[in-house]
């Protein structure tokens, strides 16, 4: 199957907020630096870069560190969000690029802003923490939960009131670090969790056959890719690595299935950090993979 969109607009959103590490609001760059537009324009897309979306730098947010950005975060996540719905009412394909996975509060509601979408959630982590259950504060670790409507209210009703997606339009693949609350949340969330063992025991190919085959009722799909979800040896350039990730083959793998179904709609691509990287190499295998979700073949 051949994507039916040829047009991409890629917008970065430099945002440090949801998190602790400083130099991930340096993704964008990385990203563009690794040549992101010339692979793309390279497989027949049309390209509109954006630019970047404005993201207060938090040295000057000192007034907002208690409250861990919440506001300056909500901000951003509404720009993001009316950016996204622009992009898609404009027929294109919106390919965001982080910063911290907080900003998938804003890609995802806005992308689902006049369509449904399924979402492809490749990450280490749950995402799926709530103030009361998260053991850091941060946001960061908070996207999935706010999609699903919990958590600060000035999140879950970022761009439109309540949750932007149910549990059974979502599924997880990469996942190896949960923490407890979000772990029981996550088992009754209807989110189809495939976690590394899972991935480990039964194979990357299976998993996402089936995963595609789980979110047949959707038209559309959003791919929302962190960085993390790869090992720590492959992809050392992140803010919270956690050993036992996926292969670069795995990861690759994963990307071309997904490009087959036809259905990619938008994409994030989030938690690159050039400050803890060697050289520029997490944002060059990210390119790679960007490539391959959008339909690069080998042969
Ligand atoms: N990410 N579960 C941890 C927390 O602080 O809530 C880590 C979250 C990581 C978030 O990698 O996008
Ligand atoms: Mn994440
Ligand atoms: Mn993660
Ligand atoms: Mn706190």
């Amino acid at each position: 199957k051949v994507m039916k969109q040829k047009k991409i607009r890629i917008i970065g959103i430099q945002i440090d907020l949801g998190q602790k590490q400083r130099g991930v609001n340096m993704g964008p760059s990385a990203i563009r630096y690794a040549g992101l537009s010339k692979k793309l324009k390279r497989l027949g897309f049309e390209l509109h870069d954006s630019g970047n979306l404005f993201v207060p730098v938090r040295d000057s947010l000192d007034d907002e560190v208690q409250e861990h950005f919440l506001h300056s975060i909500q901000q951003v996540c509404q720009a993001t969000y009316e950016a996204g719905k622009q992009a898609v009412e404009e027929g294109y394909i919106p390919l965001f690029l982080g910063g911290d996975h907080s900003l998938a509060i804003g890609t995802i509601g806005g992308v689902t802003h006049s369509k449904p979408s399924g979402v492809i959630w490749v990450d280490a982590h749950g995402d799926a923490n709530t103030p009361e259950s998260s053991p850091s504060g941060s946001i960061h670790g908070m996207p999935v939960a706010a999609l699903l409507g919990e958590g600060y209210p000035e999140l879950v009703n970022v761009g439109r009131a309540g949750a932007k997606i149910s549990g059974k339009d979502m599924v997880m693949i990469g996942i190896r670090d949960l923490d407890g609350k979000e772990r029981e949340w996550l088992r009754k969330s209807g989110i189809r969790v495939y976690t590394m063992r899972e991935l480990d025991e039964r194979g990357m190919s299976i998993i996402i056959r089936e995963a595609l085959q789980i979110l047949e009722h959707c038209d559309r799909l959003h791919v929302s890719l962190d960085m993390d979800s790869l090992d720590p040896n492959v992809a050392p350039g992140v803010g919270t690595p956690s050993p036992g990730g996926l292969s670069y083959r795995e990861a690759q793998l994963l990307m071309e299935i997904i490009a087959d179904s036809g259905k990619l709609a938008s994409a994030d691509l989030v938690e690159i950090n050039p400050i803890l990287d060697h050289g520029n190499s997490t944002a060059e295998i990210a390119v790679e993979l960007i490539a391959s979700l959008f339909g690069k073949s080998i042969l």
